[in-house]
């Protein structure tokens, strides 16, 4: 079995509903099983400014999929809850990015993990640290730090949203 981190994010219409629809559709997968959530915070938008605010979270999940195949998997999740890809760094209905799987390193033309810019990014470091507190960079060993929290808001506390999404 392996280990990989994902984060979500929403921004377009009913931001906790994508969210929700994401983590079940992954859930439900049959060779997917969503073992813990973070917290949900709101986040202002990174790249693009000039759109919406966020809802973001990162999940762990155990699976049986290579890393292409889980990629195509999020890919599918993504078009089901329609996303379309038009502005770069734009508005999105749902967005899932593999951030890490097991402790690979994977430079292909489709799939770059860990997730190229996820150590600058507050809105991916928060979640998933509150989920994997000591994780460090598959290569160099090194822990992630938040660099500065400033733009992540919590917005439903990990309590909450386990029920909601886990049931537990
Ligand atoms: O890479 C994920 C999409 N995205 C986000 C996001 O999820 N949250 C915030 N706050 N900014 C973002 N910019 C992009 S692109």
């Amino acid at each position: 079995m392996n280990t990989a981190y994902i984060s979500i994010g929403s921004n377009i219409g009913d931001r906790l509903e994508h969210l929700t629809e994401a983590v079940r559709a992954l859930h439900t997968h049959e060779r997917i099983e969503v073992a813990k959530v973070s917290s949900i915070y709101e986040t202002a938008p990174v790249g693009y400014t000039d759109q919406e605010d966020f809802l973001n979270l990162a999940v762990s999940v155990e699976t049986s999929l290579d890393p292409y195949t889980l990629l195509a998997a999020c890919q599918q999740i993504e078009n089901g809850l329609g996303r379309v890809r038009d502005i770069r760094w734009g508005p999105r209905t749902v967005d899932l990015d593999i951030l890490l799987y097991n402790n690979d390193n994977i430079e292909a033309e489709n799939l770059i993990v860990p997730h190229p810019r996820m150590g600058e990014r507050a809105f991916v470091l928060v979640p998933l640290l509150e989920i994997a507190p000591a994780i460090g960079h598959p290569v160099t060993g090194i822990p992630f730090e938040v660099p500065g929290d400033e733009g992540v808001l919590l917005w439903k506390k990990i309590e909450e949203v386990e029920q909601l999404l886990l049931g537990i």
